[in-house]
């Protein structure tokens, strides 16, 4: 298959690496979503797996988020079954009983973001020019809830207001500050670190560490669990009305513009 992520399990450590490969930017497609979550599953359920660390293949870019072209002039159906695609990909990975850590090679606007805001630590290569942050505002649309908690659960209510609100984008130092992400190390060391800093997380005994894990996020994921079915009618209706589909369709074209 023409797969659009990288899996590499060690059997030495039982910690599997995740790579992003789909070109150009690793955009959250429906294709792209049903595989992370299939991946995710698989190592959920294998015993030898204790942590997944999360990186991307493609230059420059961790992932560039939801793929806007699954919103873009679609049917109600589909965009019901890609936020269905969505929310079970965040379910996996917030939920996720494993270590999980994302190396963060590139930027990593909006659903990117939140896939780093769902691992257990995040390092970001140390470079000004990328950015990360929940920017949907800046496309007109609306981080829902679970977006929105799954930041403030990492940068405090306050940090969340206003990044959510500006729809900001952080440089890499700018994100380290407000604690969006743990630690930077030059780009050529984001791997490395991630897999140093898992032995150490790797240290702690896997029930009582996932035990923790569950304590302080099973509250977020049960409030999406108990709305789900309300969530995705709220993303169909929102997205298809003419203003926003006429928003989305201005910031596909600022895209292409900004190249040349
Ligand atoms: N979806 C679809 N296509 C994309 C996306 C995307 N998210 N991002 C980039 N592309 C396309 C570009 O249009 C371009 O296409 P083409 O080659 O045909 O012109 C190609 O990918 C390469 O992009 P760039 O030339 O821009 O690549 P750069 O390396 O210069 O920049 C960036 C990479 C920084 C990732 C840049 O592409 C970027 O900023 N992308 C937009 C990121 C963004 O704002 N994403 C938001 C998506 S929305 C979301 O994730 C959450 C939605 C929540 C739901 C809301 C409820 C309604």
């Amino acid at each position: 298959s023409s797969s659009k992520i990288k899996v590499d399990l060690d059997s030495s450590n039982g910690v599997a690496i995740m790579q992003f490969q789909s070109p150009p930017v690793n955009s959250l497609s429906l294709d792209f979503l049903t595989e992370f979550a299939i991946n995710l599953e698989k190592l959920e359920l294998d015993r030898s797996c204790r942590g997944v660390i999360i990186t991307s293949a493609q230059p420059k870019v961790f992932s560039a988020g939801l793929d806007i072209l699954e919103m873009y002039k679609k049917s109600p159906e589909h965009c019901a079954e890609f936020w269905k695609a969505v929310q079970d990909a965040w379910l996996k990975l917030y939920g996720s009983t494993k270590v999980t850590i994302a190396a963060i090679n590139g930027s990593s606007p909006a659903g990117g973001c939140l896939l780093a805001l769902c691992c257990d630590y995040r390092i970001m290569a140390d470079n000004p020019r990328y950015n990360i942050g929940l920017n949907e505002t800046q496309l007109g649309i609306v981080a829902p809830f679970w977006f929105k908690d799954t930041m403030t659960n990492v940068v405090g209510h306050r940090e969340t207001e206003k990044g959510l609100q500006l729809g900001l984008l952080y440089s890499a130092p700018e994100a380290l500050k407000v604690g969006l992400v743990d630690e930077l190390v030059p780009e050529d060391k984001v791997l490395s670190t991630a897999t140093e800093t898992m032995t150490k997380w790797l240290a702690i005994p896997d029930h009582a560490r996932q035990i923790s894990k569950s304590m302080m996020r099973k509250p977020t994921i049960d409030k999406l669990l108990a709305n789900r079915e309300a969530d995705t009618t709220n993303f169909v209706s929102f997205t298809t009305k003419d203003s926003i589909q006429k928003s989305l369709g201005l910031y596909m074209e600022m895209l292409k513009k900004r190249k040349s």
